[in-house]
């Protein structure tokens, strides 16, 4: 690539223009962008699991129904995502492909269980709360289409967390078992969200490149701080404990200073050795081969159809 025109993209970057699917794009960027926008579309899709598991199990029709929308919604993310990374070049069958091989990865965050009603309230709180605080950056990353995607995406994140806070909310208002589930909850699942902004700053690979191509506005540590900031007080108005006894505000910086994350315990959970890994890889290679007969009928009409429109 010559350095000529690799200066240009950057000024093009450098001064907020968006780019486009047909425009010049070094190769560097159009790979991390692939391998980003493929990652958050897993994400969603593997994200499914953990709450289609209460699907049936909903404690009145009403929650039900928000369940169910949500998990759809959260279906609709994926295939959305997965539409954007194709404008990069790359086919679906591919990145599926990596999927189910265990080449891509997906958010550390989706392998762990959903163990009671609670973490329903907990996910969409917690895990919608931090995918939002990651994303709303995202709605002006330099790529158009994946900037696009990320603004219909963050106002249907914003009804999650609305859905799930509330869930948590009723729990706390209700018996002391429910609180106690509540705080359970709370307990499981505070970690594993901290860990879903990525690694340390220092330890983050793409930083330094994603910055300054503007598909990262702040860093994965920023990120995080800033979801804890936003997060204590609403802890603090359910009259619930975050399981970290180091976290206090701190007076000079204003923000809360929270304890140390166990990086071994992401690590792990990267490397496919968490909770529910297994299950989660399990469940997508049995739908995705459930589903072959799909794809071959689809095909099969589309050849049809071909033959017919030519005839
Ligand atoms: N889990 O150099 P960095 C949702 C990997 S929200 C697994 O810092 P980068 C909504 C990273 O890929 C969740 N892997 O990387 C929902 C890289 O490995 P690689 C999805 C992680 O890209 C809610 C390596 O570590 N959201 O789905 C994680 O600059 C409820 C080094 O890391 C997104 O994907 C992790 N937590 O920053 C759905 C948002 N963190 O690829 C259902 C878009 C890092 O070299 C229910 N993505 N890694 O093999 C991003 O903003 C970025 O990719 C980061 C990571 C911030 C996640």
């Amino acid at each position: 690539e010559d350095a000529a025109i690799l200066a240009r993209f950057q000024e093009r970057i450098d001064a907020e223009e968006r780019i486009e699917p047909n425009d010049f794009m070094p190769a560097a960027y159009r790979k991390t962008l692939i391998r980003q926008i493929s990652q958050h579309a897993h994400s969603e899709i593997v994200g499914m699991l953990p709450e289609g598991n209460w699907i049936t199990r909903a404690p009145s029709l009403r929650r039900k129904a928000a369940l169910l929308a949500k998990v759809q919604d959260e279906c609709g993310h994926g295939l959305y995502l997965y539409a954007a990374a194709e404008t990069l070049g790359v086919s679906r069958e591919e990145l599926i492909d990596q999927l189910l091989s265990g080449k891509a990865k997906y958010s550390s965050i989706f392998n762990y269980p959903t163990l009671s009603w609670a973490d329903i309230g907990a996910i969409g709180w917690l895990v919608d709360g931090a995918a939002i605080m990651n994303q709303i950056p995202l709605c002006r990353c330099s790529y158009g289409p994946y900037a696009r995607a990320m603004i219909r995406v963050c106002k249907e994140e914003s009804f999650h967390q609305r859905q799930g806070y509330e869930i948590m909310l009723a729990l706390v208002r209700g018996s002391e078992a429910q609180r106690e589930m509540a705080q359970d909850a709370l307990n499981r699942w505070w970690w594993p969200c901290l860990m879903m902004f990525g690694p340390p700053d220092a330890d983050s690979r793409h930083s330094e490149a994603s910055t300054r191509w503007k598909i990262k506005r702040f860093s994965n540590d920023e990120l995080r701080q800033k979801f804890v900031d936003a997060t204590v007080p609403q802890a603090r108005y359910l009259g619930l404990t975050i399981p970290d006894p180091d976290l206090r505000f701190n007076e000079e910086t204003g923000h809360w200073d929270y304890g140390a994350i166990d990086w071994e315990e992401f690590r792990q959970v990267i490397a496919g050795n968490g909770p529910c890994n297994a299950d989660r890889m399990a469940a997508r290679r049995k739908a995705h081969e459930d589903g072959a007969w799909v794809r071959e009928a689809a095909c099969a009409h589309a050849a049809k159809s071909r033959v017919r429109a030519a005839a």
